[in-house]
């Protein structure tokens, strides 16, 4: 079984103004689905490793024949990261978490205002394209960091921050270019209108198992 495109949980213009249903088209209809396509083309002939949730497929980079790793770190990567970043945005959401998550955050980096500014400090400075996570240790703390290309943090022994993440944030150019041109730091700030922390706190329930 091949891995899919999932369809986007609400249409191309849910998220205007702050993300609008051109790059949303682009974005989810050219960009995720052609990493769907090059994955699925590097694991032909692999049929255990395509047969792998994709968030365990990540998890096992480090264990990939050399000839396949680096096309599934790209595009696996890709259709790992894409599928949350669009779970984790919704029409109508931002504000702030809740809960157990509210508390965990509140616990972890000082209060909600500044784990956004530590989150959106490691968007604005990763250099080139790549994302901004938040996570969950294997000790169940939270973390903050970004990493490169289509990197995350589920892939063992190729990041510094190793975790599960339950939120995301996409900073390659195709995801902001459009609407925002270079200025990077005016969508993190925009986006945060559209992050659904409802669905935020579920992965955390989830993470942390
Ligand atoms: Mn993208």
């Amino acid at each position: 079984m091949a891995y899919e495109l999932p369809s986007l949980p609400y249409g191309n213009g849910a998220l205007e103004p702050h993300i609008d249903a051109r790059t949303m088209e682009i974005h989810h209809g050219k960009h995720h689905n052609a990493y769907v396509t090059k994955l699925n083309a590097a694991l032909e002939g692999h049929d255990a490793q395509a047969a792998k949730p994709i968030d365990q497929l990540c998890r096992d980079v480090a264990s990939l024949p050399d000839s396949i790793r680096q096309a599934v770190i790209n595009h696996g990567g890709g259709h790992y990261n894409h599928t949350l970043f669009w779970e984790i945005m919704g029409s109508g959401e931002g504000g702030n978490p809740s809960g157990p998550l509210a508390d965990a955050i509140n616990a972890a980096f000082g209060g909600f205002d500044d784990f956004k500014t530590k989150f959106s400090n490691a968007a604005a400075t990763r250099f080139g394209s790549g994302w901004a996570w938040l996570g969950v240790k294997s000790d169940a703390s939270l973390c903050v960091c970004s990493t490169t290309n289509q990197n995350n943090p589920l892939m063992k022994g190729l990041v510094d921050c190793e975790c599960t993440p339950i939120l995301g944030l996409d900073v390659w150019e195709h995801a902001y270019y459009l609407k925002y041109q270079n200025r990077r730091p005016d969508y993190v700030t925009a986006w945060w209108n559209v992050v659904n922390w409802g669905k935020v706190g579920e992965n955390f329930a989830a993470a942390k198992g």
